[in-house]
């Protein structure tokens, strides 16, 4: 037998995307040879593999960027307001080439597990062709929408045509010219896609089963001036978007919306519809914490459908009734309404008619079956969690991460879990992530965990370990938080409820970026408490 030989490593990051790439910079930076683990082709992450028709960011580009050099955000330029899927690629991979961190990432190489040693307070990790890692860090980079789900109905691999899942797309170009074509799932994925595919298609039938609400993009070229100017004021924007509550800077809410008249409302929300997606949530102080305040905007919205939408039957299907305005990712669109116009268009509304199984020819709801020759799952992802629980971590005592987690995420900071020393998962849930631009949470993220780690060496320790009672606190913070507001009323995937089975917990922290940064800060300035630093 040979034994695989295992490289000893300072810190292992698995995940190259946004994340992984940044963490290893700062790791590199503290001079700790590290590793990135990579699952996919190449480097990007989510840019890498969300390849459908449409991909596109719905921050802005200019904000959905690193900030952490002054010289990279002045050297980029960007072509357009909200950037492309290849676009955004294109600067992950000018930013590995800038940094040289493109020899520190080993490509095509999924992690299967990782085991805590507590003998000599190090990581075992193993990949699934069976290399072995042996390290004192171990950041887990790994995504928040990784791990892509279908619809939980039999026969999808007696289907007899194409199938196509938005985040596993095919790097060429797939041709829909007269095609006729099935798109199930209308969340952001769906909503950017389904507009283009329908300009393709002969023929595209829509299933819904949420309606979901979404704002005009008005996506534009960016001119030299308009981005000069912001290069101008970079650093003071970059700022204000760390201290804002959502990663993007807005104006603070002053008024209830149920304290003003229907006609300021309208005026407000005409004002940031279109425009600004954050400014849909936070033109008042109450918009996603009372029923009645959100039923404002979601109303505001439901009128919009039915402005765009000739058939009103079809404008009612696509008007959100079951959930909050914002408490399900709102979408940005570029003519996703309008599409329900053309001729070759057809919606099928899964609450009335729900799913029942693919068959050879196509989709079979409770009363039609659709016959297809090519099949678009935009069905979402097991989000947060699934990707960290389809590895087999293991802390202290062999305890695993699934176990622990069995009734949902407990972290202390989104960042760690106790029991897993010197594990970190950026972006992980019970941080404010995914309920804010990512960019400038993954910056926040990795720098406080590589100044921990610093901080750690500093003092001639080596391993770092959230406490039982910490972890408590902030999960129950995390959670009172979110049940202050609106949030828990959805079935979204924030809470866990699109894939079966899963705990229903909200996983996000909605108490906004700033104040988790400030609060973040102040436990460093005060020497971590809820943190055990110590040596084996
Ligand atoms: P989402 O937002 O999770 O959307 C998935 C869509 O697929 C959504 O409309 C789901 O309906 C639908 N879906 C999922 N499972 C089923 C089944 N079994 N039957 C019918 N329909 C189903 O994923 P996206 O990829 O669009 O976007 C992910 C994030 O990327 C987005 O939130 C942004 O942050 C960027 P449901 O709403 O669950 O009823």
């Amino acid at each position: 037998t040979t034994e695989a030989a295992t490289t000893r490593v300072d810190a292992l990051v698995v995940g190259a995307g946004l994340a992984g790439l940044y963490m290893l910079h700062r790791f590199r930076g503290l001079g700790l040879d590290t590793v990135v683990l990579e699952a996919g082709d190449d480097i990007g992450g989510t840019w890498f593999w969300n390849r459908y028709p449409g991909a596109r960011c719905d921050v802005e580009s200019m904000e959905y960027s690193y900030s952490f050099s002054p010289e990279l955000e002045q050297e980029w330029d960007w072509t357009e307001k909200y950037p492309t899927q290849p676009e955004i690629l294109r600067y992950v991979h000018h930013v590995a080439d800038r940094f040289g961190l493109r020899d520190g990432v080993r490509l095509g190489t999924r992690v299967a597990a990782a085991h805590w040693r507590d003998a000599d307070g190090r990581w075992t990790v193993t990949t699934e062709a069976g290399e072995v890692y042996d390290t004192e860090q171990l950041v887990m980079a790994t995504g928040c929408l990784s791990t892509s789900k279908l619809p939980e109905i039999p026969g999808v691999e007696g289907f007899a045509g194409r199938t196509f899942h938005t985040a596993h797309w095919p790097h060429e170009p797939v041709d829909f010219t007269g095609r006729r074509v099935a798109v199930i799932g209308t969340g952001s994925s769906g909503i950017q896609a389904i507009p283009l595919i329908a300009e393709e298609a002969g023929d595209l039938t829509v299933f819904q089963r949420t309606a979901n609400f979404s704002m005009p993009a008005n996506n534009a070229p960016l001119s030299d001036e308009a981005q000069a100017e912001r290069k101008r004021g970079y650093r003071a924007h970059r700022q204000a978007a760390r201290e804002s509550g959502f990663g993007i800077p807005v104006p603070e809410a002053t008024s209830s919306a149920l304290e003003v008249t229907p006609e300021e409302r309208r005026a407000q929300y005409e004002s940031v519809w279109g425009r600004n997606l954050v400014g849909m949530l936070t033109s008042y102080t109450d918009s996603i914490v009372d029923a009645d305040a959100n039923e404002t905007a979601a109303e505001f919205v439901r009128e919009k459908i039915r402005e765009i939408v000739d058939d009103p039957e079809t404008a009612e299907t696509l008007c959100p009734r079951d959930h909050p305005f914002g408490t399900k990712r709102p979408c940005l669109d570029s003519g996703y309404y309008a599409t329900f116009n053309r001729e070759n268009v057809h919606l099928v509304d899964l609450r009335r008619t729900p799913l029942v199984e693919i068959t050879e020819r196509g989709v079979r709801t409770t009363d039609a079956e659709y016959a297809v020759d090519d099949l678009v799952f935009a069905t979402g992802f097991d989000a947060m969690t699934g990707t960290l629980a389809a590895i087999d971590v293991r802390g202290r005592a062999g305890v695993r991460l699934v176990d622990k987690w069995a009734d949902g995420p407990v972290t202390h900071l989104g960042l760690q879990v106790a029991g897993f020393p010197n594990l970190y998962t950026i972006t992980g849930p019970g941080s404010p992530s995914v309920l804010s631009n990512m960019m400038v949470s993954i910056e926040q993220h990795v720098d406080f965990v590589a100044d921990t780690v610093a901080h750690a060496h500093t003092r001639g320790d080596t391993v770092v370990e959230s406490t039982e009672e910490a972890e408590r606190a902030w999960t129950d913070h995390v959670r009172e938080v979110g049940e202050y507001t609106l949030y828990p009323r959805a079935d979204s995937w924030y809470m866990g409820s699109n894939v079966p089975g899963k705990p229903r917990v909200f996983m996000a922290y909605i108490g906004g970026v700033g104040n988790y940064r400030q609060h973040c800060d102040q436990l460093a300035a005060n020497g971590y408490p809820g943190f055990v630093f110590s040596s084996v």
